[in-house]
């Protein structure tokens, strides 16, 4: 059972996709995973980085995550060393030798590479998504900007989520605030079987993911599709539901400010 904080925090999350149109839900049927991981130095209510997820979300791409909360030390030396400054977002693409900062910069570089086109307009940095991304972390409470005290992971953990994911977002929130790094697996929508929660799809029968696809490898190896979903192989731990990876990762990794 979920406790009442957790179910007012899912159901504000959902109030905050929904001012942000739901964008970073649905994404490319097909997708060819780069080599290696393009890397996002990323900050989880960052308005502008919110912009540059969706992306991800839309290209069904997979990244390494760097968060970098306010306040935060953990990767704050190697983003100034690697862009001269400590804005965020910043991307590195390890596959063409490319870094940029600067977000519709960043989606820009990402749809040419990716998918050899512009962006949309609704997933670009234009004044109307700005506004409404900016709404979306003020409606979260600016959960996600700011760093608490934490154990550093000696090995990155790997979060399966997407971006407008109600359960999945205050998780991301945590390890951002946590400054904790991740592989985020992207489970875009592909087709309208994949709508709706885990239990209640919108469609009939059995539920089939495209074929080839990583929703397909993720229920053959689950059983199941449902985001979020941690796997942390510093504690050999893989965990479904958010409650109780948010709880985790408070075991295992906040620590109280005057034990740092
Ligand atoms: N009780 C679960 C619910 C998770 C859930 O319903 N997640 C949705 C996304 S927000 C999902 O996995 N939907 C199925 C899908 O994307 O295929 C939790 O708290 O983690």
């Amino acid at each position: 059972m979920f406790p009442n904080s957790h179910i007012r925090n899912v159901i504000n999350s959902t109030l905050a996709s929904t001012t942000r149109f739901w964008r970073g839900t649905s994404g490319s049927k097909k997708t060819q995973q780069p080599e290696h991981l393009p890397e996002l130095y990323d900050r989880e209510g960052c308005p502008k980085c919110r912009l540059v997820r969706e992306a991800l979300t839309e290209l069904n791409l997979d990244a390494m995550i760097y968060p970098c909360p306010e306040g935060g030390s953990r990767f704050a030396e190697k983003l100034e060393s690697l862009s001269g400054d400590c804005s965020v977002p910043f991307l590195v693409d390890p596959n063409t030798e490319t870094r940029i900062s600067g977000a519709q910069e960043i989606i820009e570089y990402l749809f040419l590479e990716y998918r050899g086109s512009e962006p949309p307009k609704q997933i670009s940095e234009t004044a109307l998504n700005l506004v409404s991304s900016h709404l979306t972390t003020w409606v979260r409470g600016l959960k996600g900007t700011q760093v608490k005290a934490s154990l550093a992971p000696s090995k990155p953990l790997t979060l399966y989520s997407f971006e407008s994911s109600p359960f999945s977002r205050p998780v991301r929130e945590r390890l951002c605030e946590l400054e904790i790094p991740y592989r985020l697996i992207n489970l875009s929508k592909q087709q309208w079987a994949d709508m709706g929660p885990a239990g209640h799809r919108l469609h009939l029968g059995k539920y089939r993911p495209l074929p080839g696809s990583k929703r397909e490898l993720f229920l053959q190896q689950h059983g199941e599709v449902q985001v979020p979903y941690l796997v942390d192989p510093n504690h050999q731990t893989e965990l479904f539901e958010s409650v109780r990876i948010l709880r985790y990762l408070d075991d295992y990794y906040a620590r109280s400010s005057s034990s740092e």
